[in-house]
């Protein structure tokens, strides 16, 4: 089937909404073609509005962990809807959320709820300030921390895709204070702390860098920032909003084990509604409006209906731990069969994975930061991404983002995507 209802409302959109989309990657540009609109999803399926069924590896960029329309979302929506959907005060489902996420996540002892991963971030960060009475920040190229100014520098997603890193209308005066260091560069991040000594407020991280494809943090580059800055009286956050509670109910921080002084989340914890969260240790989250002085608000901040539905998909997590060794051996899975498939087609790419969480890199390896992302032949990636997309399989359509499995993704799955990379992997040979 084609996808004409899908061009005609892009067509339309255009008329209405920057670039046709409400966030910048919707848009398939990079991929050479127009975004499809969706009509429905259920489990690992999503279907646009023509008719078209793709097996879908974005799952909304990573909140369907359980794929789409998981049972017991589906009652919790009504039965707390009709309770009423935001009161402006608090809620006992708040409560039990901030326990849950500081139960799973142990190196937080509170947690502040926004309404999305860039709020988490950049509240974090002016916590962070406050708490050390500095100013700097240190972050990665490549890594993304959502669209606050203070962080479009050198950032991954959406800006890497259009190789925008640094955004226009971002004031110099903002981004003075942020320091931009190599993904897995101790030396890097060492140099900063001799360069700047008593300046640094903290250093944040997306632990497994996820916005520039997926790259891996190399042994001991997580350990070395934690050592780097405790000896630096800098605070260390875990952007989690992609891994927090994607690598385990303990993110990145228990799959590596270490611990940071603060983490941002995102994404799962909202099961699809817009929730963000930033947390940390007591004496650095009191430093939190009104406990503290550090200013932070929000109209629909621990939204009910919002906090309803990620507690149901945290408990779902929780209850069944066994859901993410599956997700890790569907991943596992796709990743034998890809592998096996670059190999018979000679093509050179890097496979990285971490989880659940994969990428297909076009270039040469090994990837370990934005200095071997950037060489990933983007053209070779739109052929591919087509050829996928044309096989019914739906990956990101970026060469800097990540492959999400869900706990509804079935062998029958993963069998017709290996089998779909193949062909994919000729086309974009070809390219
Ligand atoms: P949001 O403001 O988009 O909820 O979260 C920003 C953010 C913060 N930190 C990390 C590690 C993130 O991955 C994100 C957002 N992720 C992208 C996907 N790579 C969102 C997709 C989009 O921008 O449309």
């Amino acid at each position: 089937m084609g996808t004409e209802k899908s061009a005609a409302l892009f067509e339309e959109a255009l008329r209405y909404i920057p670039g046709g989309v409400n966030s910048p990657v919707r848009a398939f540009r990079s991929v050479g073609t127009h975004p499809i609109f969706v009509d429905r999803a259920q489990g690992s399926k999503l279907w646009d509005c023509d008719g078209n069924c793709y097996i879908d590896y974005i799952t909304s960029w990573g909140p369907m962990i359980l794929g789409h329309c998981p049972e017991q979302i589906g009652q919790t929506i009504s039965r707390v809807a009709s309770k009423g959907t935001s009161f402006g005060l608090p809620t006992s489902v708040e409560v039990e959320m901030a326990r849950e996420v500081t139960q799973a996540y142990p190196a937080i002892d509170m947690v502040r709820m926004v309404n999305s991963g860039t709020e988490a971030t950049m509240s974090a960060i002016r916590v962070a300030r406050g708490y050390t009475h500095r100013d700097k920040i240190i972050k990665f190229e490549g890594c993304y921390h959502g669209h606050n100014d203070g962080m479009l520098v050198s950032c991954g997603s959406g800006a890497l895709t259009f190789q925008v890193p640094t955004s226009p209308g971002v004031p110099a005066a903002v981004v003075q204070d942020t320091i931009v260091c190599r993904y897995n560069d101790l030396r890097d991040v060492e140099a900063a702390f001799a360069r700047y000594p008593g300046q640094i407020a903290g250093v944040i991280v997306e632990p497994v860098a996820a916005n520039m494809g997926v790259v891996p943090p190399k042994e001991g580059f997580l350990q070395g920032l934690r050592q780097l800055t405790a000896e630096n009286g800098a605070v260390l956050i875990f952007d989690e909003v992609i891994t927090g509670f994607r690598l385990g109910l303990g993110g990145a921080s228990q799959r590596y084990g270490v611990a940071p002084d603060m983490a941002c989340f995102g994404k799962i914890i909202g099961a699809g509604l817009p929730v963000g969260a930033y947390g940390g240790r007591r004496e650095i989250m009191e430093m939190v409006s009104p406990a503290g002085p550090v200013y932070q608000a929000g109209t629909l901040s621990g939204n009910p209906l919002a906090m309803s539905l990620g507690l149901e998909m945290l408990r779902e997590l929780k209850a069944h731990p066994e859901i993410y060794t599956r997700l890790e051996e569907k991943a596992a899975c796709l990743e034998a069969g890809f592998a096996q498939n670059i190999a018979q087609v000679g093509l050179p790419c890097t496979l990285t994975r971490v989880g659940s969480l994969l990428c297909l890199f076009f270039t040469e390896g090994p990837v370990e930061g934005y200095d071997q992302v950037r060489h990933s032949d983007t053209k070779k990636f739109a052929a591919y991404f087509a050829s996928m997309l044309a096989q019914g399989v739906l990956i990101a359509p970026s060469q800097f983002e990540a492959m999400f499995v869900s706990a509804a993704h079935t062998q029958e799955d993963l069998e017709h995507t290996i089998a779909a990379n193949r062909i994919a992997l000729e086309a974009a040979a070809q390219a």
